[in-house]
């Protein structure tokens, strides 16, 4: 079985390839990099299963191999679940403009929660994880999507250069030190994507 990845973050692709590897799914999972062609999607949906199905399934019919997406993001709760779905591109232009957008990103976080006292500064990832095997149903065709959740809380600082996004601000729940500061497998086996990918892989092995 062969495996597109729809994703063109270099740091997602590491962590579903292991997810999906260490669920037993003994498939060929190639990236993005080998379909440079591959059309832009525009994450129009306002639900990580909304943008995550609509990437899939741009790659699946672009490759004509059944694709799986991840569309994630942070909720802070003392910001109403804010920046969620705008995660990547909460700073805007003015991210893109610095040069590291997701740098830009987190301190806008700590900006907004500086007044937000320890106690209230709980957050949570959110991944959802998305199949698409092209075709209609009579021929095979599928579209599934699951999500995964990690609770946790927002720091003051940053700690630790593993992950990316914001992990270096992210400490979960029942933990001290931010998923910044994890090994990969560590955070792997707690976090959003790992729980989302964990799931979809059973249904990545009913297709083989
Ligand atoms: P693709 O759409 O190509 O997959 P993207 O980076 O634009 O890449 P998303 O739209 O799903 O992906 O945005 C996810 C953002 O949420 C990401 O840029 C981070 O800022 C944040 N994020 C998601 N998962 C994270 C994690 O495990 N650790 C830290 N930040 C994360
Ligand atoms: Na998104």
């Amino acid at each position: 079985l062969k495996l597109v990845l729809a994703t063109r973050n270099a740091k997602k692709v590491p962590e579903m390839q292991a997810v999906l590897a260490g669920a037993g799914v003994e498939a060929d999972v190639v990236g993005l990099d080998a379909y440079p062609e591959a059309p832009e999607v525009a994450e129009t949906e306002p639900t990580f299963t909304g943008n995550a199905l609509l990437k899939a399934r741009a790659v699946a019919a672009h490759t004509g191999l059944p694709a799986v997406a991840d569309d994630s993001g942070l909720r802070v709760d003392a910001l109403n679940g804010m920046p969620g779905v705008l995660s990547a591109r909460w700073s805007g232009r003015f991210g893109e403009a610095t040069g590291d957008k997701d740098l830009a990103n987190l301190h806008l976080v700590l900006d907004q929660l500086a007044d937000t006292p320890d106690g209230r500064r709980g957050a949570e990832f959110v991944a959802a994880a998305a199949l698409v095997v092209p075709g209609g149903l009579e021929t095979g065709g599928v579209e599934t999507a699951v999500e995964g959740v990690m609770r946790g809380s927002i720091i003051r600082e940053r700690r630790g250069s593993n992950g990316f996004g914001y992990d270096p601000v992210f400490v979960p729940e029942g933990e001290t030190r931010t998923t910044a500061e994890m090994e990969p497998e560590e955070k792997n086996a707690i976090s959003h994507r790992g729980k989302a990918f964990r799931a979809l892989a059973e249904e990545i092995r009913d297709l083989v």
